[in-house]
């Protein structure tokens, strides 16, 4: 399980504009526009409690911080509690918290105490990036690449596909890809039949995981995957448009999803 650094997190509101920018020149529309899109939701003045959690790796120093940035900049009312763990929980409750917004080590949850609802960050996070590199205004066609089909990159994968989207799939793990070719019916990918696609989207915890082969000028690749999947070299080789942020998206997916 890779786990965030206060190193991935610095420069939080920096690094939510810029994604905010990428996505607006991808796909015309803004982030929450993209989440109000895909979820048929809108805020209505919800109040979030974040709770800090010291269970297994403990807290990561500007996680929480960082949630109240994120959840400040998509204009939702946010607190961090000054209690972590049960305390936490029981302050943001009696502090009039509509939703929770708690991470361990494995499970990062967004809780609507109103409505009962709850979501859970990988799939919300592989889905709006999906849905993000699916709105490619200059797509050459239906065609996507998806590398890495795990937690995130299955419900991505899986979205695309619903969606009506022509899915090429790779992950190192055979099971894992074998598991989305039965389950989705996407296409394995395979090195030896090479071709180049103008969306991408990534989701592994590795660098370099895209060959030059597959990538098309001006491409758009969306990654939640931390760290980045190609270098700066061939970034700038074929123009390509990066959606990536290491927090911020899949938090206001998961939140757009409770409402
Ligand atoms: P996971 O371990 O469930 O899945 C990662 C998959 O990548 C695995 O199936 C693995 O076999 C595959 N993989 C590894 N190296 C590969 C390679 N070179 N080529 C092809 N496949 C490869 O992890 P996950 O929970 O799906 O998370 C994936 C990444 O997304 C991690 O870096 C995680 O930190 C990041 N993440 C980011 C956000 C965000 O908001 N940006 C949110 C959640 C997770
Ligand atoms: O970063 C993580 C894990 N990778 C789970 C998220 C799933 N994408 N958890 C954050 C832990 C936060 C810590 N407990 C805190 O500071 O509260």
């Amino acid at each position: 399980m890779a786990l965030l650094t206060s190193e991935d997190l610095k420069n939080i509101n920096r690094q939510l504009e810029e994604a905010d920018s990428a996505v607006r020149r991808v796909t015309g529309l803004d982030i929450k526009e993209v989440c109000r899109a895909l979820y048929g939701t809108s805020p209505s003045c919800e109040k979030i409690g974040i709770v800090p959690v010291t269970s297994g790796n403990g807290i990561i120093g500007n996680f929480s911080a960082s949630l109240h940035a994120i959840t400040q900049y998509f204009g939702f009312e946010s607190f961090v509690t000054d209690m972590p763990d049960v305390s936490g929980y029981y302050e943001a409750v009696k502090k009039g918290a509509e939703i929770i917004l708690m991470a361990d080590d494995h499970t990062f949850l967004a809780h609507n105490l109103k409505n009962g609802k709850i979501a859970n960050n990988q799939p919300c996070t592989g889905i709006i990036y999906a849905e993000i590199a699916s709105r490619h205004l200059k797509a050459d066609s239906k065609d996507v690449l998806v590398i890495g089909l795990g937690k995130v990159g299955f419900p991505g994968a899986a979205h695309f596909a619903n969606k009506g989207f022509n899915v090429y799939g790779y992950d190192a793990d055979k099971v894992l890809l074998e598991k989305a070719v039965s389950n989705l019916g996407i296409i394995p990918f395979t090195p030896s039949s090479p071709r180049k696609f103008s969306m991408i989207f990534e989701a592994t915890p590795c660098a370099n995981t895209i060959p030059e082969f597959v990538i098309s000028k001006n491409c758009v690749i969306s990654t939640p995957g931390i760290p980045c999947a190609i270098s700066d070299e061939l970034r700038k080789k074929y123009d390509v448009e990066i959606v990536m942020e290491p927090l911020g998206i899949g938090t206001v997916s998961m939140l757009y999803s409770v409402l």
